[in-house]
């Protein structure tokens, strides 16, 4: 009876169960690359715990595998799992249609196998690439061909977002899309434009080159096709928590959003700026022309636009509301906010971070100032806080409301994960803030730096005491972690089920200024045209230069230097 009762458990609307599915996997990605970030921290503060991790887990050589396994997993997979299970749902519950079930089961099988096949090397120590693995770093060809699955995966579900989107058009003829699938299908759509690099970097350069079928690989172009995608994945991971922001957060902290088609067009603007920029991370890469170098600077501080937008609406939407409830003076209102709802908690901690993370941004894609805090301890510190700080704790956020949601289990302790959420806000911005000083100073990025000889940690005495601090912003995180793990493992696992009626809804924002009417949002919605568009675009501005590249093309053996 009890058996039969789980089994029923999804059947009213079967899209739950494969969004658990990529929850929980996302979060077990997560939980094991997250174990590696202290140890990093306190790298950084001079402590090399590695020969004792070793003893722990054998199987972990050094920093630069551990680097690997946390950026890799953090950062690549936990992003685009928890992006997968998440907005699928919210967009077919929005539609109150089912995706395909087949081939959403067969994108969750994909980049289940891809990520256990993935694991085996970067355990083995047979990949220890890092997450940007650049040739002519060579892997192991499992690593490669295991990220490529969850690549395809994660394109298997672009196809799912806009095969539902398409079928919603054509039984609503005439109706714009609702905002939270607008804001899904064209997430999934930007990522379609930006995956073509790393497409073509793993298909014709890295598979047959790991497998031995290409005697050398390109590092240049390799580099090239890698941050054509290498930018926008930040989007990609950046804009699932922007979802949560425009199309939950004001109605959990009990109010409108300020602007729905305000929200579309900072939506449109991503899917049509993100992908030409990606120069802006090889400023010091030879072989590129400078005049490129400066359209995609250019290109760069359009795709900050939509941010600044949305810090606009976001926190108009928030004041609002606050004042609505009594809220007063220039700060005082956000007291209002309801702050005991994890979504709100979490997702106005990292919208603030992101702040600080935003201008440093801004920094990075100033051509001339780049060079200053290039490969520093600068740029993990910007990127700790979007991708480490907003997305994460956004989704931790979401995902505390979406679990009970889906499974009908409670939240275990939820005080816990508050402090857990309130911890790991503190533990980033002490870390980032740190690592950004400790970059102006010139500490590399990347740097077994514990385990130099003396002379060279020396020579970064200016910056001891930062470095300290990044050691403590460490141990804060790991109590953060730790109690965020706790909380979200010990929900999923208990057998306790909330009776349907009591179970907790994800509720959509409802906007002050809404759709109806607007031409402007039917022009918005047409977004095959913005599609193309978008493709358009990045063609034109990257091949000119991927053609040269390709034209003296430079074979490069592989290196295994680990
Ligand atoms: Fe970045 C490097 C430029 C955003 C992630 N970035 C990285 C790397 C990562 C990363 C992972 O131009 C390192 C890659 C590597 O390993 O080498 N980044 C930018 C710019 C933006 C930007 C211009 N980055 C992101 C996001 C990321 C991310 C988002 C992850 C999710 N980044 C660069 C550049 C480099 C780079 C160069 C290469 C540097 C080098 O030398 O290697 C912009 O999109 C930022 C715009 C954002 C804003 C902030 C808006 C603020 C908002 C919050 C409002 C707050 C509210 C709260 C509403 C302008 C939206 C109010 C609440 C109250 C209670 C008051
Ligand atoms: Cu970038």
């Amino acid at each position: 009876m009890a058996t039969l009762a789980r089994k029923d458990e999804y059947a009213d609307f079967p899209v739950k169960k494969v969004s658990l599915y990529y929850i929980t996997l996302a979060f077990v990605a997560l939980l094991i690359g997250t174990l590696f970030g202290p140890f990093q921290a306190f790298n950084y503060a001079g402590v090399n715990l590695y020969p004792a991790l070793e003893k722990l887990l054998p199987f972990i050589k050094s920093y630069y595998q551990g680097l690997t396994l946390h950026g890799v997993l953090n950062a690549i997979v936990f992003t685009q799992l928890f992006a997968q299970g998440a907005l699928l749902y919210l967009q077919s519950r929005e539609m109150r249609m089912l995706p395909q079930m087949g081939v959403a089961w067969f994108s969750w099988w994909l980049a289940f196998v891809g990520l256990v096949m993935a694991a085996i090397p970067l355990l083995l120590n047979d990949a220890t690439v890092l997450y940007t693995f650049y040739p002519p770093l060579k892997g192991h060809p499992l690593f490669y061909i295991g990220a490529a699955l969850i690549i395809v995966s994660s394109l298997v579900t672009v196809y799912l977002s806009v095969e539902l989107w398409a079928r919603w058009k054509r039984q609503n003829p005439g109706k714009p899309t609702p905002l939270v699938s607008y804001m899904s299908v064209v997430t999934w759509m930007m990522w379609a434009v930006a995956a073509v690099g790393l497409v073509v970097e793993a298909v014709v350069l890295l598979i047959p080159w790991s497998l031995g079928w290409l005697k050398g690989v390109d590092p240049l172009l390799a580099r090239t096709l890698f941050w054509w995608t290498g930018h926008p994945i930040v989007y990609f991971w950046l804009l699932p928590a922007y979802v949560t922001w425009y199309g939950l957060l004001p109605k959990h902290a009990g109010g409108k959003l300020f602007s729905d088609p305000l929200a579309r067009l900072v939506f449109l603007a991503f899917l049509i700026f993100s992908s030409p920029v990606g120069f802006h991370h090889q400023f010091a890469d030879p072989g590129i022309d400078p005049f490129w170098k400066l359209v995609h600077t250019v290109l760069t501080m359009m795709v900050a636009v939509p941010s600044l937008i949305t810090a606009f609406t976001i926190a108009a939407s928030l004041e609002i509301t606050a004042r609505e409830k009594g809220g007063r003076g220039v700060i005082g209102w956000v007291a209002k906010l309801n702050w005991k709802d994890p979504i709100v908690l979490a997702s106005v901690l990292g919208a603030i971070s992101f702040i600080v993370g935003g201008a440093g941004g801004i920094v990075n894609a100033s051509f001339t100032l780049d060079y200053v805090v290039h490969n520093t301890t600068w740029i993990p510190g910007h990127f700790h806080l979007p991708v480490a700080t907003a997305v994460t704790l956004t989704h931790m956020g979401l995902a505390l409301v979406l679990i009970p949601h889906l499974t009908g289990k409670p939240v275990v302790r939820l005080p816990l994960a508050r402090a857990g959420i309130v911890l790991w806000f503190v533990g980033m911005m002490t870390m980032a803030v740190g690592m950004h000083v400790m970059g102006l100073m010139g500490v590399p990025r990347r740097a077994w730096i514990s385990n130099m000889a003396p002379n060279v940690q020396g020579a970064y005495s200016e910056a001891a005491s930062m470095m300290v601090l990044n050691g403590i912003a460490g141990a804060i995180l790991l109590i953060a972690a730790t109690l965020i793990f706790y909380v979200i493992f010990a929900t999923l696992l208990q057998s306790r089920r909330l009776p349907p009626a009591e179970r907790p809804e994800v509720g959509f924002s409802e906007a002050i200024s809404g759709p109806e009417g607007r031409r402007s949002v039917m022009v918005m919605d047409r977004l095959f045209f913005w599609w193309g568009l978008a493709y358009v675009i990045v063609f034109a501005v990257y091949l000119p230069t991927i053609v040269r590249i390709w034209s003296t093309f430079v074979s490069a053996p592989g290196f295994r230097l680990w």
